[in-house]
């Protein structure tokens, strides 16, 4: 392998002549897949002079075991899709119309920094916002250079908190840190409570763990407001209100205690706050909590009673009911369950979450110490943030890499005011050309994970992996690190830490003296592609931790918003075939029918006319999309549901669901944006032909 690197960099160097006439050189390096999905599969990539020509899944992974997914199954071919982006572009039409012609990287490079230095010195450098997101989860291009980068040149910056981090801060309310157990310790777990996460489309290499424990006889149930694909997959569905979550928690801590089953001991010793968490559930007998959950009483004795009698007893979430005004407060509700029954003391008890804190506690990635930005913005306030025109300064260049904000911002009609402005001088770095991309001055073509080198980690399990660079860059593109080494140089930055080599960043992380590293080094990463952290086979996070209670409030999600708009919008990733906004754009990717849907409750349809096949006007104060309706019984009264992940060109207005979706952020500005607390109306245009 690391003859084959050598050979490798010297071929793009320049020092190697291919052999048209020998038998093709074949090899197979050792990668694993960047996208922002929890499972990190390790996969090796065939290559054949020169040519990716197979890709598949590492056997002896123990998480991922040699299966990838329908999406990255057909990786190669986003690779060397003839829409890939192959040169700088620069645009020649107005913005959004995606009218660009190709310039040379010099040129590129020259054009950023000269209007770069030209901002800085009108209005400041915090005129400057980079904005980026997860993808890539690749520790190595996903910003490390970048955060060095923008921190020297003085610029704002964003809180990337779209996604995971107000679970985080859930979590760590009741639990002092965000550790959860291990997920592979599901598979001792025997009762598991999948609230408010879709692991069949979402986390589908958790599943064989989940299938492990029922083998043995546990009981699996999904919370959520929708039927999911996995909620036919388990022994129990129950079907939640939308946002009621917090008042189902305190309907089953109400009959644990009624009815005898907490252990006045483990309360006493390891929790605090006891008594004030009791009293907020006085009044939450079943018949209330069913009045506002619409989880039936009966469910709720059972589930209180199954939770804590079945153990050991897990609760397994990601990032669904986060997208919530009170997110916060729900998750910080669902975390309080496993530490009112005392679920940590046996493996495969507990709560089960991202991993992601626990490489982002080895590789110390927010050690560095770095100048703070001139101002940070949440990053679901983009559309605010660029139409803004109070801010001083103003922002007057956006950088953009990782992202497609133009789709998966909430608020997309403010978003796309703000990228429309021509004084905004946008570049986005990107594999293709994405309704963002479309609104760039510069346009400037990113490597994929195939062509660089990238340390992956999942955050769904503890192992890490070494991605090999497979393949030389696909046209002309260039890696986030190549780019921004590039315009630290023509700003002429002088810190050598800007010009750090991706194998030298991977070697110092590798070397950082934290002990789930021991024995984790890059020559044993090229050898055998992944790694497990250095942790024991059995390890409980929560040993001592005395877990945080205290008073819990439900706070009721308007039945009407202010607005007068009377159906819920949830908007889900819930095609197997997209990730996030990746693959949207590919026939071949798409569902059956071929095109984003509003499902919408058989009684709501009825109400208004609406069959499935009607077209219809989904519409509130932000915006409106026109769409093809179907009408669901996986739904519920007064919830309808538009696909998250598609483009613009899907939709007649050039707009996806996001032109929907409320931005609202937690008042200290940290925290998901409310996706799903959002309402609007639906109005039938005419039966579908
Ligand atoms: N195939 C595929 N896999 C993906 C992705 C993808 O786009 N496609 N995206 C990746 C990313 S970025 C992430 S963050 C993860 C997300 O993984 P998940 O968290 O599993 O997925 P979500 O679809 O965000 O939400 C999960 C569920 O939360 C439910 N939910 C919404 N509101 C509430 C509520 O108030 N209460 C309860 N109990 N449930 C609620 C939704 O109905 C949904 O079924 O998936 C990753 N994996
Ligand atoms: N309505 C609604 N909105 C949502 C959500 C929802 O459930 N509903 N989910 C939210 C969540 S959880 C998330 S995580 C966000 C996802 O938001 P993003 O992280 O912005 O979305 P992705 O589509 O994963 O990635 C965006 C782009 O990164 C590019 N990319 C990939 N690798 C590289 C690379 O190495 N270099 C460069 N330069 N570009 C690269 C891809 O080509 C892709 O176009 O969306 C959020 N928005
Ligand atoms: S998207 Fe997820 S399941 Fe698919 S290959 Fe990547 S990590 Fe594995
Ligand atoms: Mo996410």
């Amino acid at each position: 392998m690391v003859a084959w690197l050598v050979s490798a960099w010297a071929r793009r160097s320049g020092s190697w002549t291919p052999q048209h006439d020998e038998a093709p050189v074949t090899h197979t390096i050792t990668g694993a897949c960047h996208h922002d999905c929890p499972d990190a599969c390790a996969w090796t990539v065939t290559v054949e002079d020169g040519r990716a020509v197979q890709l598949r899944g590492v056997g002896d992974h123990p998480f991922t075991a040699g299966e990838l997914c329908p999406k990255v199954n057909r990786l190669l071919e986003r690779v060397y899709d003839p829409a890939r982006l192959l040169h700088p572009l620069k645009r020649v039409g107005p913005k959004g119309t995606g009218e660009f012609v190709p310039i040379s990287w010099d040129d590129a490079i020259a054009e950023i920094a000269d209007r770069w230095r030209s901002i800085i010195s009108d209005d400041g450098p915090a005129a400057i916002l980079p904005y980026s997101f997860d993808g890539t989860q690749g520790i190595i291009q996903k910003g490390i250079l970048a955060r060095r980068f923008f921190a020297a040149l003085g610029t704002s910056d964003i809180h990337r908190h779209l996604c995971g981090v107000t679970a985080w801060q859930g979590a760590a309310a009741v639990c002092g840190t965000p550790f959860g157990i291990d997920p592979e310790d599901l598979r001792h777990s025997r009762t598991i409570l999948l609230w408010g996460t879709n692991t069949l489309i979402t986390n589908r290499h958790l599943w064989p763990f989940i299938d492990e424990a029922r083998a043995a006889g546990a009981t699996v149930v999904v919370i959520d407001p929708v039927r999911t694909t996995t909620a036919d997959r388990v022994d129990q569905f129950v079907q939640i209100r939308p946002g009621t979550d917090v008042a189902l928690v305190l309907g089953l801590i109400h009959v644990l205690d009624r009815i005898g089953l907490l252990d006045a001991e483990w309360l006493a010793s390891r929790t605090s706050g006891w008594d004030d968490l009791l009293g907020s559930a006085a009044p939450w007998t079943p018949a209330s909590t069913e009045s506002v959950t619409g989880v039936p009483a009966e469910t709720v004795e059972w589930l209180a009673t199954t939770f804590a009698t079945r153990r050991p007893a897990a609760v397994r979430s990601l990032v669904g009911p986060e997208h919530r005004e009170h997110g916060f407060e729900i998750m910080r509700a669902i975390a309080m369950l496993p530490a009112v029954t005392g679920a940590w003391r046996e493996r495969g008890g507990g709560l089960a979450r991202s991993t992601q804190v626990w490489w982002e506690e080895a590789f110390g990635l927010d050690d560095e110490e770095l100048a703070a930005p001139a101002r940070s913005f949440n990053m679901a306030r983009l559309g605010e943030i660029l139409t803004d025109e109070s801010l001083a300064p103003p922002i007057r260049s956006l950088f953009v890499h990782n992202s497609n904000p133009a789709v998966i911002a909430p608020d997309q009609g403010r978003v796309i005011d703000g990228l429309s402005r021509e004084d905004l001088f946008t570049v986005v770095s990107e594999q293709f050309m994405t309704d963002t991309a479309r609104y760039a001055d510069i346009v400037l073509p990113a490597t994929s994970q195939i062509e660089q080198l990238e340390l992956s980690p999942g955050w769904g399990h503890l192992y890490v992996s070494l991605n090999q660079p497979a393949i030389d860059p696909v046209g002309e593109s260039r890696s986030n690190n190549d780019v921004i080494r590039a315009v630290a140089t023509a700003l002429e930055l002088d810190d050598p830490s800007l010009q750090e080599t991706d194998e030298s960043l991977i070697r110092s992380l590798l070397d950082r003296d934290h002990r789930w590293l021991d024995g984790i080094t890059w020559d044993r990463l090229v050898a055998n592609g992944w790694a497990r952290f250095t942790l024991p086979d059995h390890h409980l996070p929560h040993e001592a931790t005395v877990f945080r209670l205290g008073p819990l409030e439900h706070v009721a999600v308007a039945s009407v918003d202010p607005a007068g708009h009377p159906l819920q919008l949830i908007s889900l990733k819930q095609h197997t075939k997209f990730l996030n906004t990746n693959y949207a754009q590919f026939e071949r990717h798409r569902p059956t029918p071929p095109e984003p849907r509003l499902e919408i409750d058989p009684t709501d349809a009825t109400d208004r006319g609406i069959e499935t096949g009607t077209l219809v006007r989904v519409h509130n104060e932000r915006g409106a999309i026109t769409l093809t309706a179907t009408v669901s019984s996986r739904l519920q009264p007064g919830l309808v549901s538009i696909p998250f992940g598609w483009w613009h060109q899907a939709v007649p207005e050039g707009r996806s669901v996001n032109v929907l979706t409320n931005p609202a952020v937690p008042d200290d500005d940290t925290g998901s944006a409310a996706f799903h607390d959002t309402w609007v109306e639906v109005t039938p245009l005419a039966p579908s032909p």
